[in-house]
């Protein structure tokens, strides 16, 4: 088998290049180790920046996105039991959109499929074989029999615990990360959202955030230690300590339960690798980056690679070299490392760190303070939250 673009991943960032490239007319072929249910199964990241709606609307795959999402047009910041408004809208200009990636990847599944795109799923052993040639080719089983595949270029989508950027030799990549001391616990629950917009809770017990799926459907996540055992925490316990977290002076309990339907633990971890790219290898979003969920910014930062991929992908496939592949790793990465950046301050800014003393503690409170109470503090997070522009 041939193509121009092999893509390894099915996920945000590999459906959605595979979707860019068709749109300009290019070739590929997807594979996918896990099945269709599973992926479209994942609950994960929900909130979507401007610029990500706006790829995915010239992508003709937003339908339901605009339908079904939940714009969002601020944020709110609680600490000491008090609540602040960030006015997202107000100091930028933009907005946010929640609506599940699994929604976004069944909706790139559908388009994909529609137009009848390769895409294989249960892809087994996928391997790449010289990738420093011009002729890469990849290799997997599919129900037991040996496949190849040669292709132009090589795309590497398949996330933090994928093969493709372990298929780059030793030493030709700088790894830079920050593991934190916790892990948040997140649940899905059949119940109405806290609030009408998410509520970023900094309390002395541990960070909480609530979110949402859809009027009906809360997503709520609870700081933790890194090894929590889940069978430590049937439904009361997690009902229990996200009301104490929420908690407002007045009392009032906001959060409103309901039966949990998914629970799981998520680990907490800043990583990059850099450059994004081996010969003929391209690595997009999580196979090259790794950012704390406090900022939402992980499938934002990888829909935002795949579009600079397409656009570098385009320009070679219509014969113009490989220059503007040569500036990809640099472009992303530009971008990538403030979001880093936020990402990290905002996990900072929010979360309990058992080692801090006194000293930090009131400074953290402080900087809190700051953010609510200026308008170019709030700005600072306003304008990274919404999303930085895509040049
Ligand atoms: P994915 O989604 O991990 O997809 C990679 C795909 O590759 C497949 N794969 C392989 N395929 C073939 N051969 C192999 N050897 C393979 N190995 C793996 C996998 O099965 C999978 O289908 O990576 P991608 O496309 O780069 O997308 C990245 C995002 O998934 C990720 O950054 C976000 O989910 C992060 N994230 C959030 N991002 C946001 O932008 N906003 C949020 O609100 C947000 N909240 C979150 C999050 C991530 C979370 N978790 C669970 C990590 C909240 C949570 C709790
Ligand atoms: C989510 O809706 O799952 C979500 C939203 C914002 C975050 C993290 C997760 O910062």
């Amino acid at each position: 088998m041939r193509t121009q673009i092999g893509i390894i991943g099915a996920g945000p960032a590999g459906l959605l290049l595979a979707h860019l490239l068709h749109l300009a007319g290019i070739e590929s072929v997807v594979l996918e180790a896990r099945s269709r249910r599973y992926v479209e199964g994942r609950i994960r990241a929900g909130l979507l920046e401007q610029g990500t709606v706006d790829i995915l609307t010239q992508g003709g795959v937003a339908d339901r996105l605009h339908r079904e999402g939940m714009v969002h047009e601020g944020l709110e910041l609680r600490f000491d039991g008090e609540g602040h408004r960030i006015d997202l809208h107000g100091l930028t200009g933009r907005r946010v959109t929640i609506y599940g990636q699994q929604e976004v990847v069944k909706d790139l599944i559908a388009a994909r499929l529609g137009y009848g795109g390769p895409l294989v799923f249960e892809a087994e052993d996928v391997a790449l074989h010289g990738l420093d040639g011009e002729r890469p080719r990849i290799t997997w089983r599919e129900g037991g029999e040996a496949r190849s595949l040669d292709c132009d270029i090589v795309a590497g989508c398949d996330g933090f615990h994928g093969i493709c950027r372990d298929s780059i030799p030793p030493g030709h990549l700088t790894v830079y990360e920050r593991v934190y001391p916790f892990a948040w616990l997140g649940i899905l629950a059949a119940a109405p959202p806290a609030s009408h917009e998410l509520i970023y809770a900094r309390h002395a017990r541990g960070f909480a955030l609530a979110t949402m799926r859809s009027p009906t459907l809360s997503r709520l996540y609870l700081q933790c230690r890194p090894d929590e055992d889940l069978a430590q925490w049937p439904d009361s316990r997690i009902w229990e300590e996200l009301h104490r977290r929420f908690e407002r002076r007045d009392g009032a309990r906001q959060v409103k339960e309901g039966p949990i339907l998914q629970k799981g633990i998520t680990a907490m971890r800043s990583f990059v690798a850099e450059p994004m790219r081996y010969g003929r290898l391209f690595l997009a979003g999580d196979a090259a980056h790794i950012v704390p969920p406090t900022g939402a910014k992980g499938m934002n930062l990888a829909v935002a690679d795949v579009y600079y991929l397409a656009q570098a992908l385009e320009a070679f496939c219509r014969g113009q070299g490989m220059a503007a592949l040569d500036g990809y790793s640099r472009r992303c990465l530009a971008r990538i490392w403030k979001a880093q950046r936020f990402s990290w301050w905002m996990t900072a800014m929010l979360h309990r760190f058992d080692e801090a003393d006194a000293f930090e503690h009131k400074v953290q409170l402080a900087e809190l303070a700051y953010v609510c109470e200026s308008r170019a503090g709030a700005m600072t997070l306003a304008e990274n939250y919404v999303g930085l522009p895509l040049e």
